[in-house]
């Protein structure tokens, strides 16, 4: 045994390349932390976070403290074993100086059961010194504490490992400074790290996490003892829940289970949040079809012995998962890690399929057994469920029938200017605040592509009200014949008739309230439109400065103040201002040109897919702060690259 690790070392050691490596990930950085732009410049302190989030998870340490520091470097410091330091026999250098120089030293130094980092671990420390102007490391360890500096991406040795004295303390402090000439932005996000720890602490219950802003003097606590029942409740803030929130976890073939979950009234998506060794699994796998299969046959078999349902009634898995928010995660052993496809967002293990239902299936069979007025609310729930879909069904059925009858448009709705194309990806729907905009619009819209849709008022809010309420609402049920692709759980993408739904309203707070609601319409009953960026927010312009002498020729558009400065100058003396308050202020020429032509318009994609950045959206917005409201759609919403203006935003 001895030898054979011998062995590994020795061929380990012969690998190393020290300057090649760094050199490497500063050479190809999309390929460590998927992109140079702020979502990769946060990259480089997850990877550092991690390292001590695996520390905590194997029992050493209980917090973590993230501090944003004045100089644009940010500190985390864990309060773990420390990171060894002592003399690697082979090169003679510390371990922490290989840890932090070479890629694939992870496994070496370590003997982790389960990691964080899937797969990569150990290679976090190298990219992040590769990609930061200076990394300065101290360990606490040994009743000494340690010290070792880098500069310029790694390359350099800048204060070679020393000892700066006694303490008592152990951890590690990692403390860095990201290289502007590799990254678009170096500027850390309070948010974004606001939220990512937060998603950490819900993980890892009983790990405190600390975030400090030296910047603004802010700063937040993370503890979560119950984990994630309290992600779960998080996620149902807004929400009616129908029972309480079920927490199981067990171990089966060395794999440990965890699962919280809720069913909610009035919601119809399944949320289903899965996590494989903490790290997220977007696409599902192996561990979310063991949970479904459980939870599915349990509801099932409850129901059929309690003679609520006869074995012919079976309920459907999609009908019984309607509305539930359910938190999911699995600590598979490194051995047994496999992942579908190339993104590493699916799990593959199989054995996950069967250690989730075993731990799931009996516990919530039980539960239901010893809570029966819970059960069958909860078994009623899912036969309404079942019933909506077969109306909604039918709904599709009877827009299909429509369209093969060919004047189909004109009879879902007489405000309805449809595209005359047929090639429906192309084709975009614009739904438009107000009747005279609508006419505008109609005027000038390229009618092969662009399809108008006018809305009168403010549309309902489909957070508060029953699925059947929101069906019966003139403008929702039009729009939801539009689009022609169902509704809720019987939504299919495939089916939409627009490539794009492009929401186009004033640019004053009711306008706001607007795209607010209908983005929690769409949200809330065609989340695939929005997960597949397919909804946009058209961008009027808020000015437009003139020639005095020669108004009808010489004139810009300018969609912000900074436009404004640039358009004056471009028109030079003598010029006019138009303040556009409305898009009915712009005649129909004005309004195509600059609002809805493809070559000058300005859109911004709609990109809301982290569910707990949706729960804070919808009580910011849905509350009576008009600005707060304004702020996070400036925030939260991506100005295209195709459609020409482009704003970085991070989740
Ligand atoms: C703020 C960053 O890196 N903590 C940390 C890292 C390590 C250890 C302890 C550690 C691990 C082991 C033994 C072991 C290590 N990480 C790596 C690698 N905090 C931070 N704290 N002794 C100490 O796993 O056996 C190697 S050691 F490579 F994964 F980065």
């Amino acid at each position: 045994m001895a030898d054979i690790l011998k062995a590994e070392q020795e061929y380990d050691a012969s690998k190393i390349q020290l300057l090649g490596e760094l050199e490497g990930v500063r050479k190809r950085p999309g390929m460590y932390i998927g992109s140079t732009n702020g979502t990769g410049l946060h990259h480089l302190v997850w990877e550092i976070v991690d390292n001590g989030v695996d520390e905590a998870v194997n029992g050493y340490g209980s917090k973590i403290t993230v501090t944003i520091r004045k100089d644009g470097s940010i500190s985390v410091e864990d309060e773990g074993r420390g990171i060894p330091v002592d003399i690697h026999k082979e090169t003679g250098l510390p371990a922490i100086q290989i840890i932090y120089t070479t890629l694939h030293s992870g496994g070496k130094f370590s003997d982790k059961a389960y990691s964080t980092s899937a797969g990569l671990h150990g290679v976090g420390a190298t990219v992040t010194n590769a990609l930061s102007e200076w990394v300065d490391v101290t360990v606490w360890k040994n009743g000494e504490t340690y010290h070792i500096r880098f500069e310029d991406g790694g390359s350099k040795v800048a204060v070679p490992l020393e000892k700066l004295g006694p303490t008592n303390k152990h951890g590690t402090l990692v403390r860095f400074k990201p290289d502007p000439q590799i990254f678009s932005t170096v500027e850390f996000k309070w948010d974004t790290i606001f939220n990512h720890l937060q998603e950490s602490a819900f993980l890892l219950k009983g790990v405190k996490f600390v975030l400090k802003d030296e910047r603004s003097g802010n700063s937040h606590e993370f503890y979560y003892e119950n984990g994630l029942k309290e992600y779960v409740a998080t996620l149902d803030q807004n929400k009616t829940p129908l029972g309480d929130i079920l927490y199981f976890d067990g171990e089966a073939s060395t794999i440990k289970v965890e699962v919280a979950f809720q069913w909610c009234l009035q919601d119809y998506n399944e949320n289903l949040y899965s996590y494989a060794n903490s790290v997220r699994t977007k696409d599902g796998g192996t561990h979310e079809t063991g949970f479904k299969s459980a939870v599915t046959k349990a509801v099932n078999d409850w129901a059929i012995g309690a003679g609520v349902i006869k074995d012919s009634q079976k309920l459907d898995g999609s009908d019984i998962r309607e509305g539930l928010t359910a938190v999911l995660t699995v600590k598979v052993p490194e051995k047994k890690l496999e992942y579908e496809g190339q993104t590493k967002g699916k799990l593959g293990t199989p054995d996950a399929v069967n250690a989730v239902s075993a731990v799931v299936y009996d516990a919530l069979l039980h539960y239901m057994a010893e809570h029966k007025d819970f059960a069958v609310d909860l078994v009623a729930k899912c036969r309404a469920s079942r019933e909506a879909r077969e109306a909604a069904r039918k709904a599709k059925e009877a827009a299909r029938g429509q369209k093969k009858t060919s004047k189909v448009d004109a009879v879902i709705s007489d405000k309805l200017a449809a595209a005359q194309s047929k090639d429906y990806k192309n084709n975009e729907l614009f739904i438009v605040e107000g009747d005279s905009a609508g006419g505008s619009a109609k005027k000038g819209r390229d009618r092969l592509h662009q399809a108008i849709l006018p809305l009168r008022g403010k549309p309902l809010n489909t957070d508060s009200v029953t699925m059947q309420r929101m069906l019966q609402n003139v403008e929702f049920s039009t729009i939801i014949q539009t689009i022609g692709a169902g509704v809720g759980t019987d939504f299919d993408i495939e089916d939409s008739h627009y490539g794009k739904i492009i929401i186009m309203t004033d640019a004053d707070t009711d306008g706001a309230h607007i795209q607010t609601l209908l983005l929690t319409f769409f949200y809330n009953y065609m989340k695939p439109l929005i997960q597949k960026g397919m909804v946009y927010l058209a961008c009027p312009p808020l000015y437009r400065v003139y020639k005095k002498s020669d108004p009808a020729h010489k004139f810009v558009y300018c969609w912000d103040d900074k436009d404004l400065e640039e358009g004056k100058k471009k028109i030079g003396a003598g010029y006019g201002i138009n303040r556009y308050k409305g898009l009915g202020e712009m005649n129909a020429d004005q309004l195509a040109s600059t609002t809805m032509n493809k070559a000058t318009r300005r859109l911004v994609r709609v990109n809301i897919d982290d569910a707990l950045v949706v729960e804070k959206r919808i009580s910011v917005l849905m509350g009576n702060d008009a600005s707060l409201r304004k702020e996070w759609i400036q925030e939260n919403v991506v100005f295209n690259e195709e459609d020409t203006f482009i704003k970085e935003v991070e989740k």
